[in-house]
């Protein structure tokens, strides 16, 4: 039996990084990657055999758990008849189908492989359907690495973005505009400075890829005031919240607080795969049907709507639809966030968390960050000793202090309560 250090030393061998996904590296948190064997329910084993409580559930996923039997037993049965065809089948339409039902401001959706995929796919669309060239993302926001969003602030608001990636050329990110996360006055000056040149503004509701920061109702209000007015689209990427945060996704909880409120493209992820590659992008008819083959936007892809990968993202959809699912998860992410914040708070440690639904973030801080630079000010010295301090007790937590964590159906309130035993004794070292 190989150990972790052992694997992952062969790992860079052949392996940049020794890793599919740099994240995964530990780099931010320091140590030896644990190199997962298999994983049941709430939790996973690593190759020493180490059990590990998994609040990484694949980064959004495994929203029931690992290995849930009607999901088994769905992906079993689209194997037996057949991995891939390239041609339509019913249950691209029946995925398809459980996802519009759930997202209202979506008449028709594209299915994909990959979060980034979807991303890239909606804003092409969105320039596609506008004519225009321009978009707008926010600090902190990930939306996956094509190369027109790996890009960060210019110096100033009405200098453009300047690559965050070697090999992106300065011209492929001069059209997209980089501004800070809840800041209505910076939105507001892009629009009226350049408002008829913008083919949409990009974000993540809930931002996961910043811990966990809510975009503030005033701010999403405006920006849904701005594309309105000046004719540009407003794309909510819920690749990390979609079907976590709440069974309608992020949108449906902005909807109750704005009244009429929809994005005009909405791209998902994750949990409608249920750990399998599929992703997918959607809006009204009259938006989508500028996409090959019936309109001038061209998208494409060989596994696109996979019959296994739609099985098991159908299987999953069903499960977390069915009554009470969500409230139970709710409570249950609840009984984290909050144990969290109450044993630092006995230990005096500054620690304030967050959650919604299935996914909660936390930060060694003494207020909850509304952007990506006060994210980066707060204390990662401590967080890394956090994460590891947790580690060694076996609690598997997003190993980087901008990553939100995941809780599952899987997860049992005698789950969480080992959580914070582990956590009250390494914040008494902390
Ligand atoms: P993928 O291409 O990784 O499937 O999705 C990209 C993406 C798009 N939009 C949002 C809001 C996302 O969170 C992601 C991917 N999330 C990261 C977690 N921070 C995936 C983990 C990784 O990169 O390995």
């Amino acid at each position: 039996m190989s150990t972790n250090q052992q694997l992952f030393d062969r790992a860079k061998i052949s392996i940049p990084g020794g890793v599919n996904s740099p994240v995964r590296a530990f780099r931010a948190v320091g140590g030896t990657p644990r190199f997962i064997t298999r994983a049941q329910g709430a939790y996973m084993w690593d190759a020493e055999g180490t059990r590990y409580i998994d609040y990484i559930g694949s980064w959004g996923p495994m929203i029931l758990g690992h290995g849930h039997p009607a999901v088994l037993d769905a992906v079993r049965k689209a194997i037996e008849e057949g991995f891939s065809f390239g041609a339509p089948t019913e249950r691209e339409i029946e995925l398809a189908e459980e996802i519009l039902s759930l997202v209202p401001s979506c008449e028709q959706i594209r299915l994909v492989s990959s979060g980034t995929e979807a991303g890239m796919s909606a804003i092409r669309l969105a320039r596609g359907a506008t004519g225009r060239s321009k978009i707008i993302k926010f600090e902190g926001c990930y939306h996956g690495h094509a190369d027109a969003l790996l890009v960060k602030a210019g110096s100033g608001l009405a200098t453009f973005g300047h690559p965050t990636s070697a090999g992106v050329p300065a011209e492929v990110v001069q059209h997209t505009l980089v501004l800070e996360y809840n800041n209505v006055e910076q939105i507001e000056e892009a629009f009226r400075t350049q408002g008829s040149e913008i083919a949409c503004v990009m974000i993540e509701p809930i931002a996961g890829n910043m811990n966990f920061v809510r975009s503030s109702v005033p701010f999403v209000k405006r920006i849904r005031e701005l594309c309105d007015q000046h004719g540009a689209l407003f794309v909510f990427d819920e690749v990390m919240s979609g079907f976590r945060v709440a069974l309608g996704s992020a949108q449906s909880l902005y909807a109750e607080l704005i009244p009429g409120f929809r994005p005009d493209l909405s791209v998902f992820g994750k949990v409608i795969g249920g750990g399998m590659p599929l992703a997918a992008f959607g809006g009204p008819r009259r938006i989508m049907e500028q996409l090959a083959p019936l309109g001038p936007v061209y998208q494409a892809g060989t596994l696109s709507g996979n019959p296994v990968a739609t099985a098991c993202g159908l299987a999953t959809l069903r499960e977390i639809k069915k009554p009470g699912f969500f409230e139970a998860l709710s409570a249950r992410t609840a009984q984290l966030a909050h144990g969290l914040q109450a044993a630092a708070q006995a230990a005096g440690v500054p620690l304030v968390s967050e959650c919604q639904g299935g996914m909660f973030g936390f930060f060694f801080a003494s207020e909850l960050p509304q952007n990506y630079n006060v994210v980066m000010a707060t204390d990662k010295e401590r967080f890394n000793r956090f994460f590891h301090g947790m580690l060694d007790r076996g609690v598997y937590l997003a190993p980087a202090l901008y990553e939100a964590g995941f809780v599952s159906a899987a997860h049992t309130a005698e789950d969480i309560d080992a959580t914070l035993a582990a956590a009250r004794d390494v914040l008494a070292q902390l």
